[in-house]
């Protein structure tokens, strides 16, 4: 992505500079809040297709996302071929099935009981769309030669953070799914050693009959997640 000559410093005047006053910002704060509380993590899918152009804006949030020396260490692969997710879906819940028997062991599986939970992910192949982020290890300069990345688990979690408010924002829902191992999606998806698979995001709009876990809607006070000084 990147070639030697191009690392210079330069600076230009800050783009869209906002200027709101202390209230309007309240009102901006309270405004997002009020929308990203209505976020859920959704299992039941509806299978209706959603177009590639909405997945395709949503990424393209993700990647205006922070990250280490800029280096956007990030790969987003989506998916709405029938017979990748059905892939996806079969090797997933072969290592789910062994997580569920006993590989998680006993604290994380119960850990996971208010969630319902199991090894069956029918999301998997309902979801009109999987999106697999993907952090690259290393990168390459035009050359060809490698350069290192910096802050990877941090950037990729912050450019995924982004990724599941645009979509979101956009109506749809999403759900993370970390089968472990991963490895497999590098094959399947053809994607280099240097990239490290972090996690799938099922996406597409709730089923009408959606439910979600009522634990799930526990969260923290803010005094609780907050100190200030
Ligand atoms: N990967 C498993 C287990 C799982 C783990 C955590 I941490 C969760 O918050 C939910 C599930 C699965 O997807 O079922």
């Amino acid at each position: 992505m990147f070639s030697r000559e191009k690392i210079v410093y330069q600076t230009l005047d800050l783009p869209d500079h906002m200027s709101l006053s202390n209230p309007e910002m309240l009102l901006e704060a309270e405004a997002y809040y009020d929308r990203m509380k209505r976020r859920h993590s959704v299992r039941d899918f509806n299978s209706a297709a959603v177009p590639d152009a909405v997945i395709q804006e949503c990424i393209r949030t993700a990647g205006t996302a922070p990250s280490g020396a800029n280096h956007q260490p990030w790969h987003f692969v989506a998916i709405s071929d029938p017979d990748i997710k059905r892939q996806i879906r079969l090797a997933a819940e072969k290592e789910e099935k062994k997580f569920y028997e006993g590989g998680g062991g006993d604290e994380w599986i119960k850990a996971l009981e208010p969630l319902g939970t199991n090894a069956d992910k029918p999301h998997l192949t309902v979801a009109p769309w999987l999106i697999v982020v993907f952090a690259q290890r290393w990168g390459e300069f035009d050359d060809g030669t490698r350069y290192k990345n910096y802050y990877v688990p941090e950037s990729v979690g912050i450019a995924t953070g982004f990724l599941i408010s645009a979509l979101h924002h956009a109506g749809l829902v999403a759900l993370t799914h970390t089968p472990n191992p991963m490895k497999f999606l590098n094959n399947l998806l053809e994607r280099p050693s240097s990239e490290k698979p972090v996690m799938i995001i099922a996406v597409g709009r709730a089923d009408p009959d959606a439910k979600v876990p009522k634990v799930a809607k526990i969260k923290k006070p803010l005094n609780k997640i907050m100190t200030t000084f």
